[in-house]
């Protein structure tokens, strides 16, 4: 161990940086300021949002995109307390977001002076871990502590620190946290996994997050190849099976693929990949009550808190998904002949797929003068190049979404998952365009959510030259809200219309992006290709219908 002499605000930053951080997201607060003066020279680049929300769902979206832990900072008090909604965000996607929160100086804590707040609580239940530096020199250890757990437990961390323990003289050793494997869990479980899913007449692969997360893509292909079964994507995890393949059938949940939930429903095996079989993500749709009671499941999870934990599961594994899907390929080519027969499964596929596709194809043919939420959201997913990253917020036109979105790879659909909370999308694609430049990335709000967090952090995508592309669904109202006052309230509009929304094209002009507003699908298209070849913010406005007539739409709205 060779120990250096160091301030903790240095140990902090060093800490940082060992762990591979290059982008810390915050707002300029009195509580680090040494820490903060420190990370140019640290090769740190330090984001300044609008709100602090916007940088932990920064630092959330980055994460997400990179698979590495990422950190946002901010003022004592309030500050930390704009984090706690978008933290809770990240905590239900497990996603590994290090929240450092300077707290009141530790000679006065408990005596209510300025900006003070008992933060351990504001974030107890929804971090994986939580630790208050408790004495100056701990800083580095308690800090590598917290990348470590967020890593492994895939989930937000929070290392807290008095405000006067950024300053001092310590002598430490800096050094990177532990990268844990978790590898493929129990070889009986494997085995009886094999054994179960080389009988069924029916498989079928639920891909979930961990998919993605665990960059298990190739292995779960492989998998589903050997098996020709089915796979449907886990709820608002579009991406973590590509669309194109013979075998994808699309997401299941609100608004989601009926293939999908049609095929499900056939299973008498399910392989639920990743995925925790979240309550929300599994409910009935369009009437249907798709979840096969019936089956045998297999779940596999990197976090056994999760297995088993809202659904009857037969064989359970705690496992990193990528080595799970290895191991079991090569359990069941022990237990089988070669490749299983699809016995016609490939078929029903297709034929649930294009059932699916017409039906949904005739619903997004509905004209009209702003143009149908339907024809808008065919036409945006049509218009965004292929690989695009796009974040997905809360409501009417974020669930429609859920029907057109497809994608080719892991990492691209970055969602508010099951926190829910409207103003997600704008801050955690800030965070995956740093994270991937190479790609285009797409918020996806409603105009509601656009002024809970997307409106004023134009300016920070602005000031940061972070060229992100909002494409804001415009019906001047809270959709998904407005649908319960129709549905049980004799349209009684309380609080659900938006009807003053400003021109938000030419706001974001003023700010110094580039604007667009657009009313048909063809001027849909046109914007989004302009958006893609320009080098600088860009929100596109997008009028569309609402109220009654799309509303009573099938499924257009929250149940
Ligand atoms: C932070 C937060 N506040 C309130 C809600 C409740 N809520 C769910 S959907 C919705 C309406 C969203 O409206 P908008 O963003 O305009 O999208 P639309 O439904 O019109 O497509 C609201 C208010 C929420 N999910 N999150
Ligand atoms: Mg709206």
């Amino acid at each position: 161990m060779t120990n250096y002499k160091m301030t903790p605000s240095e140990a902090l930053v060093e800490t940082l940086a060992a762990e591979g951080v290059e982008t810390v997201f915050g707002i300029v607060g009195s509580a680090y300021m040494d820490a903060l003066d420190l990370f140019p020279a640290a090769g740190i680049r330090f984001v300044s949002v609008a709100h602090e929300q916007a940088a932990a769902h920064a630092a959330d979206g980055l994460a997400r995109v990179t698979g590495r832990p990422q950190a946002c900072i901010a003022q004592n008090g309030p500050g930390a307390a704009n984090f706690v909604s978008a933290v809770t965000a990240a905590y239900w996607a497990h996603s590994p977001v290090v929240a450092i929160t300077p707290e009141t100086g530790s000679k006065g804590i408990g005596t209510g002076g300025f900006q003070e707040l008992d933060q351990m609580a504001w974030f107890q239940n929804q971090t994986i871990y939580q630790v208050r530096v408790n004495r100056p020199e701990r800083m580095a250890e308690l800090a590598r502590r917290a990348f470590y757990m967020a890593k492994l437990e895939n989930g937000p961390a929070q290392l807290n620190i008095p405000r006067d323990y950024f300053y001092g003289v310590l002598e430490d050793e800096v050094y990177p946290s532990l990268d844990i494997k978790k590898g493929a869990g129990s070889k009986e479980a494997i085995g009886r996994a094999a054994e179960l899913l080389a009988g069924a007449q029916f498989p079928v692969i639920i891909a979930g997050g961990g998919v993605s997360q665990g960059d298990a893509l190739a292995e779960t292909r492989a998998l589903a190849e050997y098996l020709q079964a089915p796979v449907v994507n886990s709820y608002l995890h579009n991406d973590s099976f590509p669309a194109a393949h013979e075998l994808a059938c699309g997401p299941i949940g609100y608004c989601g693929s009926k293939a999908a939930m049609r095929l499900l429903s056939k299973a008498d095996v399910v392989l639920a990949l990743g995925c925790r079989l979240g309550p929300f993500g599994t409910l009935p749709q369009y009437d249907m009550d798709y979840w096969p009671e019936q089956a045998r499941i297999i779940q596999v999870d990197a976090n056994p808190r999760v297995l088993g934990l809202s659904k009857k599961v037969d064989v359970a594994s705690a496992a990193d998904v990528k080595e799970y899907a290895v191991e079991l390929l090569s359990a069941l080519r022990t237990v089988t002949d070669g490749p299983l027969e699809a016995a016609g499964r490939v078929a029903e596929i297709q034929k649930e797929k294009s059932r699916w596709q017409s039906e949904l194809d005739d619903w997004s043919a509905a004209s009209g003068d702003p143009m149908h939420p339907r024809a808008f959201l065919k036409a945006l997913a049509g218009a965004m190049p292929e690989g695009s990253i796009v974040a997905t917020d809360i409501g009417n036109n974020s669930s429609m979404a859920n029907a057109y979105l497809t994608f080719t790879d892991v990492r691209q659909h970055i969602a508010a998952l099951s926190w829910g909370n409207c103003g997600f999308a704008y801050g955690a694609a800030m965070g995956a365009r740093i994270g991937r430049p190479d790609k285009p990335v797409f918020a996806f709000q409603g105009d509601g959510a656009w002024g809970i967090s997307g409106l004023a952090e134009v300016m920070t995508a602005v000031r940061e030259n972070i060229p992100v592309i909002a494409v804001i669904a415009n019906n001047y109202e809270w959709g998904a809200e407005k649908k319960n006052q129709i549905d049980y309230y004799d349209n009684r509009f309380v609080g659900s219309n938006l009807r003053e929304n400003p021109d938000f094209a030419r706001i974001a002009r003023d700010m110094g992006a580039a604007g667009y507003t657009v009313d048909s699908p063809a001027a849909v298209r046109e914007a989004v290709a302009e958006a893609v070849e320009k080098a600088q913010p860009c929100v596109i406005d997008a009028r569309i219908q609402g109220g009654e007539a799309v509303l009573a739409e099938p499924s257009a709205g929250m149940r």
